[in-house]
């Protein structure tokens, strides 16, 4: 396999809008994320995304861009985003921004001219189709409820929107549209960015036809995800842009790839793949309702293992895949992926080190390293996301009660991710002076940064040793490099792999007890060191194993081992 720069790097995402304000208008901004990049630095971090800090009138947080060549006011200005590349790069540090080019805003300067004259030039950056007589041209629902199309006024065309109203989609099939494309991009790569985290980027590709499809839901229409799934020739597309931009930069791009086709893995993140990486969502996904969130399902332990370990062997020989256990649309992976027993420190170590460790670029979204936590709310009223007012209205209207559509707001809505980082103990978690756009979660009393910092034995200490052992001089090559091989599968509680290197000769296990009683395991072969525990029991795990050839882990804990 080609080495690449990217391939050892460990990621972290910036949501800047709740990352750190400093001019109290409750609004994060990049002068704070220029003066944490040595917290950043110090956490092990190399490749910083930022969601969308583009202009954008902020109906779903920045994904709906009015000027990609602008900062958002609210963020700051170019000089300080041009100060951020600069003092990134005196650290060894790369900045990845959002490339969110399947929709635009309907506040850019494209789509006012394309409604000016639906018929004229600019209509065709856009999707503006006849009706059907009266009716839309399709029954697509759009992602965040309601149908995908939008009268344009004064026309008998509809436009395009697969998600919000204001986010009218993009036409790929127009040249003129993609050249324009292709040039923002090398625009901002021209500046010295790292490189891209690409946006919903699978449903570039339509059926132009826009065929409709049987009623999926008690509102007569079908989820347009079902055309995306549909069609074939994102590739193509996929291909292009690359030439034309990435490639020729060296560029490090993540595709946020959903509804891939089976087997088209390699053709994705292959050596000459359309991406350098794409996200892993399996586990995700393995909620997914069939109806919303209401009908969503929780994780099971097992059947959350085994899909994360089947997305693992898949990417062998191929490529990697980058690994989350939240970002800004999930819940936070501590809520989610550790069963109740489990939802303290250290099953939140124990959780890092099942993620961090795997084969692939671990990212890690801000907060995760202090392990932060969904957020409860009284009332739908309390939250802001587009997408979560959607859902909790689907969960009303299928039957729910007030209480059960809140909770199920409280398990998935994506402002879980979204709550202020909690800095510290003090007003309003020293995110901001003024009055947060968004209201914190008030755990951030007992769960901060500056709780974490100088305990030693903290969630955040923790993410510290844990990167600082994946980067080591000593095993990196095969925590980046080395094989995936699944571990105590037949154990119902034990999620345990070993990163094994073939040339180098290392064989590294990692194993974690997700149970709630102790479990005896027995190792097979001779422990050399006991690299990391998440309960400073290195000394005594190792002699355990060298004494009776098996180790017995409590509740929530793991191990690093390096064998032979
Ligand atoms: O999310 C895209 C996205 O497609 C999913 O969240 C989608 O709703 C799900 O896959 C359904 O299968 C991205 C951004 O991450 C999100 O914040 C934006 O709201 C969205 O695109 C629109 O730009
Ligand atoms: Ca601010």
């Amino acid at each position: 396999m080609k080495k690449k720069w990217w391939h050892d790097k460990v990621a972290y995402q910036i949501y800047p809008k709740s990352f750190l304000d400093t001019n109290g208008d409750g609004i994060g901004d990049l002068r704070g994320v220029i003066s944490k990049l040595d917290y950043l630095k110090e956490l092990g971090i190399d490749i910083i995304w930022l969601s969308p800090i583009y202009k954008s009138p902020f109906v779903d947080q920045g994904y709906d861009i009015a000027d990609y060549y602008k900062i958002a006011e609210e963020f700051g200005t170019m000089e300080e985003f041009d100060e951020l590349l600069a003092e990134a790069k005196k650290r060894d540090m790369y900045i990845v921004m959002d490339l969110v080019v399947n929709h635009c805003s309907d506040q850019h300067e494209y789509f006012k001219k394309a409604l000016a004259n639906p018929d004229g030039e600019y209509a065709e950056y856009f999707y503006f189709v006849k009706g059907k007589g009266k009716k839309a041209p399709s029954n697509y629902r759009s992602y965040f409820g309601g149908s995908a199309w939008e009268p344009v006024p004064g026309s008998d065309k509809y436009y395009l929107h697969m998600f919000a109203k204001e986010q009218p989609d993009l036409n790929w099939e127009n040249p003129k549209l993609r050249r324009k494309v292709y040039d923002m991009i090398n625009w901002w790569l021209d500046k010295g960015l790292g490189g891209f985290r690409i946006d919903a980027i699978i449903n570039i590709k339509k059926d132009v036809k826009f065929p409709s499809f049987p009623a999926d839901g008690p509102d007569g229409l079908a989820s347009c995800v079902k055309m995306v799934e549909e069609v074939e020739g994102v590739g193509t597309f996929l291909e292009e842009m690359k030439h034309e931009t990435f490639e020729k930069y060296d560029a490090f791009t993540v595709g946020e790839v959903f509804n891939m086709k089976e087997d088209e893995l390699r053709e994705f993140i292959g050596e000459d793949g359309h991406f350098s990486t794409m996200f892993d969502f399996s586990a995700h996904e393995l909620t997914f309702g069939e109806h919303g969130w209401y009908d969503s399902k929780p994780i099971v332990f097992k059947e959350w293992r085994d899909i994360v370990f089947a997305s693992q062997l898949e990417m062998e020989g191929i490529g990697f895949k980058a690994n989350i256990i939240e970002n800004h649309d999930e819940p936070r992976g501590a809520s989610r992926y550790l069963p109740a027993h489990a939802q303290n420190e250290a099953g939140k170590k124990m959780l890092a080190t099942t993620s961090v460790l795997l084969r692939g670029i671990p990212f890690v979204f801000q907060g995760q390293e202090i392990g932060m936590t969904n957020c409860l709310r009284e009332d739908i009223s309390e939250y802001d996301d587009i997408s979560t007012i959607d859902q909790y209205q689907v969960a009303i209207e299928a039957g729910c009660t007030k209480e059960e559509a809140l909770h199920c707001c409280y398990e998935n809505s994506r402002d879980n991710a979204r709550t202020p980082m909690q800095w510290s103990d003090g007003e309003n978690a020293g995110f901001t002076t003024g009055k947060p756009w968004l209201a914190l979660n008030p755990n951030y009393t007992e769960i901060n940064v500056k709780e974490q910092e100088n305990r030693a034995d903290s969630v955040l200490s923790y993410y510290k040793k844990l990167i600082a052992l994946r980067k080591s001089d000593s095993y990196k090559e095969t925590f980046t490099y080395g094989k995936f091989v699944p571990a105590y599968e037949e154990q119902d509680d034990i999620f345990a792999f070993r990163r094994v290197h073939e040339e180098n000769g290392q064989d590294i296990l990692v194993v974690a007890n997700f149970g709630q009683e102790p479990c005896t395991l027995t190792v097979e072969g001779k422990v050399h060191t006991v690299l990391l525990s998440n309960m400073n029991r290195e000394q005594a795990v190792f002699a355990e194993a060298e004494m009776n050839g098996s180790v017995t882990l409590e509740s929530c804990e793991c191990a690093v081992i390096l064998m032979g």
